[in-house]
């Protein structure tokens, strides 16, 4: 037995500098004997369940083991997955006997890394053989420019390549009637003239004699992504395909879409794995209608989609576009519509969308298995869009929905016609996927009026099905600010032959597209940065625990006297006497030390005097430059800190009522009664910290978690995995009261090695709610992404 572990083993660890612990290098175990391991549980065989974790079996009580027990608990610390088969034999003199062989993964890294990349030029072979002003923007360069640019980042050569496939007849039919399947493949032998006349038939289409191959393609690329991604293979992966797939219907193709190929990826990840929720995220800019009919009444998938909408006056010109259309029957409640009523929508429009309507929904939803209809028509620039979101918004899209279905995220291309800002964005979400740090978005943190009316008409409509809406008072509108100004355009548009406002300013299409483009090329060199070599340090008390962290987590050393000179002044010294405190000041600043130097992103440092360490922490952070600290303390501490100057933004989790502080925009005591089992702490964050921390935009954030907390390990996991979007990932977290539970958690977190458990989900009791509440009252005006009905923003304004 651990002759064969340490085969398979002995190359992984050395893969990360580390050899074979001696320890372990015994033979006194032969292979039909007691198992040091436990074996795989049966669950293994349904890969869509949680991969398991290894366990050690409590082995007898030797004195002589008691080492090597605890080196096969370090194993199963660090996430290594053991499978062990059976198989028999027979022996020379006939028995039975059984033949062990065992196999170590690495969960670790085998997952962490493990983007899929699918993508095949063959899709690039179709394209508009006739002059349609309607469809001429979706071109083979799309696809082209979009790899291109992947590999110009050197994303490319860090993905895992899956190879195409076609989809079957089979596959196309969970959505597709057959006879539509046959006039599909009936194409394939058609002249120009029978081809512009089959697509005719529909709304925004056009066949060319490729057009069913490619189809095929599409469909089967995104089913060899939901494959990699459900067999562990990889984490999470990107397919880049055309023809795009959520417009087109049973019986129908619409909108530049043949076959869908996220609805079919659905309704095949349900069957073959047995899935029993699946979220769809739909960012593309148009209604993906073609989605919401097929799951319209089926609740075991959760349809997100923001378009353009305009008062039912943008393509594709739909009521039920609306957002009062939120499912029928038992799918009451899981088809969440966002209408946009105006162009120019940005970044921080997008952010509100997802902080108050969709990740709360969705935490609460609890999927299995996200897939995204990945159109970045949506993005700045696009001719059909006319929004504004910049590509790295993307990049913070991607980074939350990561948190979700333990990470399974398979993102599927849809729309997007402006080249430079699809293949930006495209990228953009691949680097996210690999789990880079993420720029910073740009733009000021504000939504606008429109959209916030918006959200408040979806969360109003949605009220009656998800719990983290129950509590909600606004209602939906009816006079929203865009409706009059609205028809009037519409009404000129229809009776007036006057030039629109583009032209009017002489300014052709095309040269808008080429301001984007200059816009992008600078723009991109200004929010992309080198990535530190190492993602996370950690500074612990007990050096003997090191082995309890992930291995790629970076653990430093004690700092000689001259070192910490360079960080504590002599006068400072002398507030921390005792040796044991200067440690743990040594630790606090060594790591901070790394981040700010850029040598690592994120860490972790044990201080048995948190308080004194962050606040020698905030000043060496001036020091250094640093603008904006966002400092969240949780539980009991006092921190003597100037407030003044918004260079730090302190809030408190705290279980107390503070009553001697006040709340100002600088200071925030939050209130919180934690769950005594689950996890309530997801409407606190999704709805009042990261709307706070995205509209402060800190350059670096540290985490103090004190005495007498009332987070749990799951609340602070989340809060770290979510903030994570923020100040490239620059995060301290200082722990004052050793626990190795918590530690591990956070280094998980920041490490993003996986993701950490949150917990099961509780909604937020009423006093919770009735704090949050409170709370946004007091602030929106402050901090702008807390709005979330115009009720605000008319006391705001
Ligand atoms: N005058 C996707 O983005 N535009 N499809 C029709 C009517 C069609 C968009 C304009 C846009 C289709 C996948
Ligand atoms: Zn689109």
């Amino acid at each position: 037995m651990c002759v064969a572990v340490r085969d398979s083993c002995a190359p992984l660890l050395l893969c990360h500098g580390l050899s074979w612990p001696d320890s372990l290098d015994c033979d006194r175990f032969p292979a039909d004997e007691d198992m040091c391991l436990a074996s795989l549980s049966k669950e293994y065989k349904h890969i869509h369940k949680e991969l398991p974790k290894p366990i050690c079996q409590t082995c007898p009580a030797v004195e002589e083991f008691f080492t090597q027990k605890r080196v096969l608990d370090v194993f199963c610390a660090n996430n290594f997955a053991v499978k062990v088969k059976l198989s028999k034999k027979r022996t020379v003199s006939g028995d039975q006997a059984y033949n062990i062989e065992c196999q170590v993964e690495f969960i670790n890294q085998a997952m962490a890394s493990g983007t899929a990349l699918i993508y095949d030029d063959e899709m690039t072979s179709y394209k508009l053989l006739w002059d349609d002003p309607e469809c001429d923007i979706e071109v083979p360069e799309r696809l082209l420019s979009s790899y291109e640019q992947l590999k110009h980042y050197h994303l490319v050569e860090r993905c895992i390549h899956v190879p195409v496939r076609e989809g079957t007849e089979e596959e196309i039919m969970l959505v597709h009637s057959s006879e539509y399947l046959e006039v599909v493949k009936s194409t394939q032998t058609m002249n120009e003239e029978e081809l512009q006349r089959v697509s005719e038939n529909y709304d925004a289409v056009y066949f060319h004699p490729n057009t069913y191959r490619c189809a095929k393609l599409a469909v089967g690329a995104t089913l060899q992504l939901v494959d990699s991604v459900m067999s562990g293979k990889v984490h999470n992966g990107m397919a880049l395909v055309r023809p795009p797939g959520h417009h087109s219907q049973r019986n129908a193709a619409n909108g530049f879409c043949v076959f869908n190929n996220v609805a079919i990826a659905a309704q095949y990840a349900k069957r073959r794995y047995g899935l029993q929720r699946i979220l769809i995220v739909d960012w593309d800019v148009h209604h993906g209608q073609g989605i919401q009919y097929v799951f319209e009444e089926d609740p075991s998938v959760l349809y997100f989609s923001w378009h353009r909408y305009e008062h039912q006056q943008f393509w594709p010109l739909l009521r039920e576009s609306d957002y009062d259309a939120v499912g029928q029957g038992k799918g009451k409640g899981f088809n969440l519509n966002v209408p946009w009523n105006k162009v120019g929508m940005g970044n921080s429009d997008y952010l509100a969308a997802f902080f108050h309507v969709l990740l709360p929904v969705a935490f609460e939803f609890v999927p299995e298995l996200i897939l995204v209809s990945s159109g970045y028509d949506s993005g700045i620039g696009d001719p059909e869009g006319q929004m504004n979101a910049t590509p790295e918004c993307f990049a913070h899209l991607t980074h939350f929905l990561m948190q979700l279905a333990n990470g399974r995220l398979c993102a599927v291309l849809e729309g997007g016609y402006h080249l430079k800002s699809l293949s930006e964005s495209v990228c953009m979400t691949v680097k996210t996927l690999l789990r880079d740090p993420l720029p910073p978005i740009s733009g000021e943190m504000a939504p606008c009026l429109s959209a916030i009316e918006s959200i408040q008409n979806v969360r109003g409509a949605h009220k009656p099905y998800w719990k983290c809406l129950m509590y909600e008072e606004a209602t939906p509108l009816h006079d929203l600010s865009t409706k009059s100004q609205q028809m009037m355009e519409a009404e000129l548009i229809q009776t007036s032959t006057h030039p629109t406002a583009e032209q009017a300013v002489g300014t052709t299409k095309s040269d808008e597209a080429i301001k984007t483009d200059r816009f992008l090329e600078s723009h991109m060199k200004k929010i992309l940065f080198p990535v530190p070599p190492v993602k996370t340090a950690a500074a612990i008390v007990s050096k003997a625990d090191a082995h309890l962290l992930p291995v790629s987590v970076q653990v430093e050393m004690e700092m000689n006297a001259q070192e910490l000179k360079t960080f504590v002044s002599a006068f400072d010294a002398e507030l921390v006497k005792e040796e044991k405190a200067l440690v743990c000041l040594q630790n606090v600043l060594a790591v901070l030390d790394k981040i700010l130097k850029k040598k690592v992103c994120n860490g972790i440092a044990e201080s048995s005097v948190a308080s004194v360490s962050t606040t020698f922490a905030l000043k060496h952070c001036f020091d250094f430059g640093l603008q904006r600290v966002l400092c969240i303390v949780v539980g009991d501490m006092d921190l003597e800190l100037d407030l003044d100057d918004g260079r730090i933004l302190l809030m408190n989790i705290c279980q107390k009522q503070q009553t001697e502080k006040i709340n100002s925009k600088y200071y925030i005591s939050l209130n919180w009664k934690e769950d005594a089992e689950r996890n309530n702490f997801f409407c606190a964050v999704l709805g009042f910290i990261l709307p706070v921390a995205y509209s402060y935009q800190p350059d670096l954030m540290i985490i103090v978690i004190g005495p007498n907390r009332s987070l749990g390990v799951n609340g602070i996991s989340l809060l770290t995995c979510l903030l994570q979007g923020l100040a490239e990932s620059r995060i301290l977290v200082v722990i004052q009261d050793t626990e190795i539970k918590l530690v591990q958690s956070v280094a998980k977190a920041l490490s993003g090695v996986s993701t950490p458990d949150f917990g099961a989900y509780a909604p937020a009791s009423q006093e919770n709610v009735l704090e949050i509440k409170r709370l946004r009252d007091q602030l929106q005006q402050e901090w702008k992404m807390l709005r979330c009905s115009v009720r605000d923003w008319i006391s705001g304004s």
